[in-house]
């Protein structure tokens, strides 16, 4: 046993219990018994403890030990990390009094028992305790003692104690510093000069954020890191897209003067957004490393997970077949936070939750907190229930770092840290960058209203360049001139970008792309017969020596089966999604499929990942099937939509050429995404003119579940649709499923959208939504489907019933459909974009047709009615009456109880054939409202 293993609490322990097993062997266990009975304490120790008075030596040996543990544990709270110079909190133990010892006790002790680097230089306990006040309670606090894996806390503990991480600050590197402060204060005060009262939100009083961002970019280009992704909010941002994105001053210049954007730049729907959400590429790499952010809302934290997202994106390797291999060596993400948002917002967690689950870490995510101390008007109390605003961090280990925003080389050394334990341990790590705000809220805000002790107090601090050209100036570095030379030469560079300013060229929107109209209508998705037989037969082996559970024999009996017939309907919604998405693997596209308990299916039908029934081992046919030309990835994700969706967005956007889908356990728990969805995902091209084309998979229908599980919300997708943001369909066959997924796969390079699906839960089996094999190979997606049957007696057909989904089957499979001759069903399949030449093709098809109606299963005011309404009147025009059948309008998407649901069902249906419910009613918009138990209709 070697006492040096053992520092601060642990030493103390050791020599406590052997101070017992000294009086007394008998009272340890007996394998501490034989450790000691071959042990003697280092001579400096035993020196230290008065010889017959083992018990009080002991006493301020352990009271040493525990002080030294005490100040790693808990310096932080005294260290001086506020700018504004508030007092810290401290604490007792960090005090040698709390453990029973005198600072004249701690000058007898030896070096060695407060362990560490610094007590390889101290003459003594006291010397090294003062060091190590030095390192633990000075402008950083290392807060680490949450790091629950010894090793990375012993790594902390190294770096800390040995200063091994602190910037070397001579005369090149300290100037070099003094130089990159010097432009990024400059440019604020350029910008507050040129454009009084303009919001800009200043990055003044965290100026250090950008030298960290160098430093930590230049640590991972060294370590060959290819990209770095940032991710953060408004404040700071102009000023990190000037100086570590590269983004040309006369291009933000210019967004300031903010001239009408010019017609070329107006189709595609594009509305643009503020300059400070607006995201960036370095257009050509620093070294080998390119660095990307991402446009950003400005719903706080949003951009978090979308951030990671796209870091695992770039960081997965998608070549050959198989699972995909990620590589987190090539890629960075890094994440900046407000002190305010950052505890409030709880999407954070959700992104900290990802940090370490399959598929989805990023081999460690850099977190800053940009800490002004405040949040728009609240104060910390206001904003955070834990000690400080990183406090979340530590549930989930990850070191933190607070650092003094003022002092340049503790934040420098803080970056450090940070990409080297990154690099080392790949995982997450936090620094909490505490300086202050030095204006409002917004430029134009007056602080003082609601923090008028704290502003008086900003009001005569000096700036960071000030404070670190007043050091450098009086250490002999720099002289005042050089330093004054600084500003002048980055107040010129701005000035000269000022007065050659053209704003309408200078302005650089996205380029819009026009994409060919019908290139969608016109994608051929059919794959050869054969071609489906035999990816089949390779996808229904049974692998050697692999147990499938019995339970599934049934099942896999029919899937190996489905194809035995061309004709006949034994493609079910599971085969055909299984086939669709085999078929764009052996295209060579590859597939990232996730969401709550994908792997099975919620409704227990996909089967995409089995357990062996003996060793619980995994087999993916997808990835094991010789026709493959892609990888296939399949997660199940952790219980977050609005994460998981905002990762699954980055992911899309970052790697376009990959279909990406998402599906939710039921399409109605999409709605806690919906900032994804209405801040990124549905307007991210009119606003910054992203392309994203992830699928959705929302499990949509009334089928007497309740409220709950119901409805997939469609109205809210085409509440949101405009300007060809968006595919939402609502398809009834298994073979319209398989063409609708290979024409997403088809579409991303030539015509990406998001595309939203709702799809069947109790249909996923059913006979009626089944398909033939013929059909997969002949058909391709239809935006409506006319009603074959009543074809042959189109002449005869009065009431034409538009609908769309599974309440297709309850109509067509109703005993009142035979009798109903003059009745005929169609589909529309895809709701937006709205099919009008097609279904204008379906109505002229039948000739003596008196009205046209419209059929939902869900509330008036929810589903597709009020959206469709108005493009169903402008096509029929005065020719015909246009009506709806629905559930009366509700606050709730159904009925709680299974009784009632089938009763409204029953009555929707009836009133679909029933051509005299409605006789002499006018020829408009008229409302034929179910009756509904609560007697109201409206
Ligand atoms: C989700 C969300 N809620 C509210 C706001 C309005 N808002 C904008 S900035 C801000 C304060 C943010 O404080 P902090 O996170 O400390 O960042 P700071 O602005 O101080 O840098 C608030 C509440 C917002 N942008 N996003």
């Amino acid at each position: 046993m070697k006492f040096e293993q053992f520092s601060g609490v642990n030493a103390g322990y050791v020599l406590e219990l052997y101070e017992k097993f000294r009086q007394n062997p008998d009272s340890v266990d007996p394998a501490t018994r034989s450790a000691f009975q071959s042990w003697t304490p280092p001579a400096d120790v035993q020196a230290a403890a008065p010889a017959g008075s083992a018990v009080s030596g002991i006493h301020t040996i352990v009271g040493a030990a525990n002080l030294a543990e005490s100040i790693r544990r808990y310096g932080h709270l005294a260290a001086r990390i506020d700018p504004l110079g508030s007092t810290p909190p401290g604490d007792p133990s960090l005090s040698p009094r709390a453990h029973g010892i005198s600072d004249d006790d701690l000058r007898q002790l030896p070096a060695s028992l407060v362990g560490g680097p610094v007590a390889e230089t101290s003459t003594s306990a006291y010397d090294a305790i003062e060091k190590l006040r030095r390192v633990y309670c000075s402008t950083t606090g290392f807060d680490y003692a949450h790091v629950f894996v010894p090793e990375e806390r012993e790594w902390l503990r190294h770096a800390a104690e040995s200063g091994r991480f602190l910037p070397p600050m001579d005369s090149g590197s300290a100037k070099a510093l003094l130089d990159r402060i010097a432009q990024v204060e400059t440019f604020e005060r350029f910008l507050h000069r040129a454009f009084p009262g303009k919001t800009r939100f200043s990055v003044e009083g965290v100026d250090m954020l950008v030298p960290i961002l160098d430093e930590i970019i230049c640590g991972a280009a060294d370590r060959g890191v290819r990209h770095t992704i940032i991710g953060m909010a408004h404040r700071g941002r102009l000023n990190v897209l000037a100086h570590i994105l590269q983004k040309p001053y006369a291009q933000i210049l210019a967004e300031f003067k903010d001239p009408v954007a010019s017609a070329s730049r107006l189709n595609l729907g594009w509305m643009g957004d503020v300059k400070y959400h607006s995201g960036a590429r370095t257009s050509a790499p620093r070294g080998q490393m390119h660095v990307t952010m991402p446009p950003n809302p400005s719903h706080l934290e949003a951009v978090d997970p979308v951030v990671v997202g796209m870091a695992r994106a770039a960081g997965t390797v998608s070549d050959g077949r198989g699972a995909p291999r990620f590589d987190g060596a090539r890629t960075l993400p890094v994440l900046i936070h407000g002190d305010a948002a950052f505890p409030g917002q709880g999407i954070v967690a959700e992104t900290l939750n990802l940090s370490r689950l399959a598929g989805y870490d990023t081999d460690g995510t850099l977190h800053i907190i940009s800490n002004n101390q405040v949040g728009f008007t609240a104060t910390p109390a206001e904003s955070y229930s834990t000690s400080y605003a990183s406090g979340l961090a530590r549930g989930f280990k990850i070191p933190i770092v607070h650092v003094n925003a003022d002092d340049p080389v503790a934040c420098i050394e803080a970056a450090r840290l940070a990409w080297e334990y990154r690099s080392r341990f790949r995982r997450d790590f936090l620094i909490d960058l505490i300086g202050y705000r030095r204006y409002g809220h917004n430029e134009g805000d007056e602080p003082s209203f609601t923090q008028p002790l704290m502003y008086k107090k900003v009001a005569s601090h000096p700036t960071v360049r000030e404070q670190f050209a007043d050091t450098l100036v009086k250490q002999g570095t720099v002289t005042q001139a050089e330093s004054d030379d600084l500003v002048t030469k980055y107040h010129k560079a701005l000035e000269k970008a000022f007065e050659s300013l053209r704003p309408e060229e200078d302005l650089a929107p996205p380029a819009a792309e026009d994409v060919p109209a019908g290139i969608a209508g016109r994608t051929a998705t059919g794959v050869a017969f054969d071609r489906l037989v035999e990816i089949n037969d390779a996808l229904q082996r049974d692998p050697q020596g692999f147990t499938f559970s019995k339970k599934l024999d049934r099942g896999r009996q029919r899937r190996k089966t489905a194809l035995a017939s061309r004709d006949e309907r034994t493609i079910d919604w599971a085969v055909a999604e299984e086939l669709a998405l085999a078929t764009i693997l052996a295209d060579g596209i590859p597939i990232r499929l996730t969401g709550e308990d994908v792997e099975r299916g919620t409704f227990s039908h996909r089967h995409a990942v089995y357990h062996d029934a003996e060793t619980g081992e995994h087999f993916v046919p997808l990835q094991d099937f010789p026709q493959a030309r892609a990888p296939f990835e399949i997660y199940n994700s952790p219980l977050t939509e609005n994460a998981a969706i905002g990762f699954e967005f980055g992911y899309n956007i970052q790697e376009p050429g990959r279909l990406v889908v998402w599906e939710a356990q039921y399409g109605d728990f999409i709605n806690g995404a919906q900032v994804m969805l209405d801040q990124f995902i549905t307007s991210g091209r009119a606003k910054w003119g992203l392309r994203p084309s992830l699928v959705f998979l929302l499990p949509h229908g009334h089928e007497g579940q309740g409220p709950e599980h119901s409805s997939a919300r469609p109205e809210r997708f085409l509440e949101a649709a405009a300007n060809i943001n968006l595919r939402l369909v609502n398809c009834t066959t298994a073979a319209q499923y398989f063409h609708l997924l290979r024409r997403q796969a088809a579409l991303l390079h030539r015509d990406p959208l998001p595309l939203f699906v709702l799809t069947p839960k109790s249909l996923l089996r059913h006979q009626a939504v089944a398909s033939s094999p013929r059909e997969l190979e002949e058909g391709r997606f239809q935006s409506v489907i006319d009603d074959a049957e009543a074809r042959g007696r189109a002449r005869n057909i009065k009431r034409v019933v538009l609908c769309s989904g599974k309440v297709y089957v309850d109509l067509v499979a109703s005993e009142l459909r035979p009798a109903a001759a003059n009745v005929a069903i169609c589909r529309v399949e895809q709701l937006y974009p709205f099919p009008n030449v097609a279904l204008r093709d379906v109505l002229d098809g039948y000739p003596s047709i008196r009205e046209l109606v419209w059929l939902q299963e869900e509330p008036e005011n929810m589903g597709a009615w009020e959206f469709v309404r108005p493009l169903l009147a402008e096509l029929l025009g005065d020719r015909l009456p246009l009506r709806y059948i629905s559930r009366p309008r509700s606050a709730s998407p159904s009925e709680g109880s299974a009784a009632w649901h089938q009763l409204n069902q029953k009555a929707i249906i009836e009133r679909a054939f029933d051509l005299n419910s409605h006789a002499g009613a006018p020829p408009a918009v008229r409302s034929l409202d179910v009756p509904s138990l609560t007697g109201s209709k409206t």
